[in-house]
């Protein structure tokens, strides 16, 4: 058995006990009430899922396994002479809790080398897609179509499967898929604007060296691969992507028809798509004035325009943040060091200067600070990667390292089958009456 999965054993052995204490003995402790605000209102705060991957606090951001996005860049193994960590070293952490030596990230790297190969019918289905489609079409697609190869749903089928040992084929359903996302990606991103130019895996690489390599992209891109994906991986339960994943996976659904599922979420342009949409609006706008970087008065009247025709700042906002999104101030940092005089990067640090205080003046946005995706397609650009419309699949590998961690660790403490109560608005009516 791989040092991952062994520790990830023991860490689930110990952790079923607390769960168990916790529904034996405090099963009827009450941590939250529901307003009809909150039922009408997508939930938004209302606490009904637990995980241990990462915790989203509104003010502090993200912390994976207890850990803010600094510690694990600065913590976590990483390959010879590079910056950012193994992606494979970060999924051991969100898995067991725990930052692997060099050692164990290394093993984790050549493991998933050999879960690596893609089946060739997948090339097959996506050539055979209308080459418009788009990429995160083509993505899901590409996800749902391998469940053939899923152990957890053979183990089903054969009966080998109970409450207990399900996990373990729900983590060989991750691992594999994990392993081989980054070159369906690749696959999709050469096939639609590459001329279906091909580039093989390279073994000696690691997740993210390779995923620049398929890609065709130059060092460093290597390292904002790595970057990339450890930023998007998770982000709590509740956001739509998480939430889908887990969600479908109750109803024991395996992995590939649960992140298919999550991969749906994640292309509404409410959530993942808000990053092609950012580079989409800064591109309309830089149309129509003739390419002309925009004065601070003139980026302020499209701001309010953009608002007053009914539409939303793609990059702005949040459902839990109340502050400037660490993961965009991470990208920031990397922009500032490597990028400063980009004209792109430029843009959208004026955009961050002019919003906020127009959304704070506007008075409906609860959050008027930036999240991920109005950064993210700046780094992406530079680099050369200007198909914007691409970026979610970026978002959506890196997001799968979160959810299917979550999704092994449901399996191991036995969630059940998520069934959560709706009511009528008739009944609503009644409770306001009541009240
Ligand atoms: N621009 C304009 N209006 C906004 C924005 C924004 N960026 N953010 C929120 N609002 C509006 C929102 O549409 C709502 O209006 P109305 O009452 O007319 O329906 C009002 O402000 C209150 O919404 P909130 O409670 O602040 O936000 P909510 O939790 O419902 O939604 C988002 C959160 C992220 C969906 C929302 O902020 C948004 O649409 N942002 C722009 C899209 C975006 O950047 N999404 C990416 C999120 C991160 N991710 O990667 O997934
Ligand atoms: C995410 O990364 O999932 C987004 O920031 C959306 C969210 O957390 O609701």
């Amino acid at each position: 058995m791989s040092t991952l999965k062994n520790v990830l054993a023991k860490k689930i052995e110990e952790h079923r006990k607390r769960t168990t204490k916790l529904l034996v003995e405090s099963g009827d402790v009450k941590i939250s009430d529901v307003t009809i605000a909150q039922a009408i209102g997508g939930m938004r705060g209302v606490k009904g899922l637990v995980t241990d991957i990462s915790y989203l606090d509104p003010f502090e951001g993200i912390r994976f396994r207890g850990y803010t996005i600094q510690e694990v860049m600065e913590g976590l193994p990483k390959p010879e002479g590079k910056d950012y960590p193994y992606v494979e070293g970060f999924f051991y952490l969100l898995l067991t809790g725990d930052i692997p030596t060099k050692e164990q990230a290394e093993e984790v790297v050549e493991d998933m080398k050999h879960r690596a190969k893609v089946p060739e019918y997948v090339f097959d289905i996506l050539r055979a897609m209308p080459r418009d489609s788009h990429p995160m079409v083509m993505f899901s697609a590409a996800i749902v179509s391998m469940q053939r190869e899923s152990e957890f749903a053979k183990a089903y089928n054969e009966g080998k499967f109970n409450k207990y040992n399900s996990w373990e084929y729900m983590y060989e359903d991750a691992l594999n898929l994990m392993a081989r996302l980054p070159q369906v990606g690749a696959f999709i991103y050469r096939l639609k604007y590459k001329g279906d130019t091909q580039i093989d895996p390279d073994p000696t690489l690691d997740l993210g060296g390779n995923f620049a390599h398929m890609m065709g992209l130059e060092p460093p891109y290597d390292e904002v691969a790595r970057m990339y994906f450890i930023l998007h991986s998770d982000h709590e339960s509740g956001n739509v992507s998480a939430h889908t994943t887990h969600l479908v996976a109750s109803a024991l659904s395996d992995a590939y028809y649960s992140l298919s599922a999550g991969i749906n979420g994640l292309a509404g342009p409410l959530h993942g798509l808000a990053n092609q949409e950012v580079l989409a609006w800064i591109q309309q706008f830089m149309e129509k004035l003739g390419g002309q970087v925009p004065t601070t008065e003139q980026l302020k009247k499209i701001v309010w325009d953009t608002l007053n025709s009914g539409h939303v700042i793609p990059g702005y906002g949040h459902a839990v943040l109340r502050k400037t999104d660490p993961r965009y101030t991470s990208q920031r940092e990397y922009c500032l060091k490597h990028l400063p005089d980009y004209p792109l990067f430029q843009l959208v640090s004026k955009l961050y200067e002019v919003v906020p205080d127009i959304l704070k003046e506007q008075g409906k946005a609860k959050n008027p600070w930036p999240n991920v995706d109005a950064q993210s397609g700046v780094i992406q650009w530079y680099y050369g990667l200007t198909e914007y419309d691409f970026y979610t699949v970026l978002f959506g590998i890196g997001r799968a390292l979160g959810v299917l961690a979550n999704i092994t660790w449901d399996r191991a403490l036995g969630y059940p089958i998520e069934r959560p109560k709706s009511v009528t608005t008739d009944m609503l009516e009644e409770y306001a009456k009541q009240a």
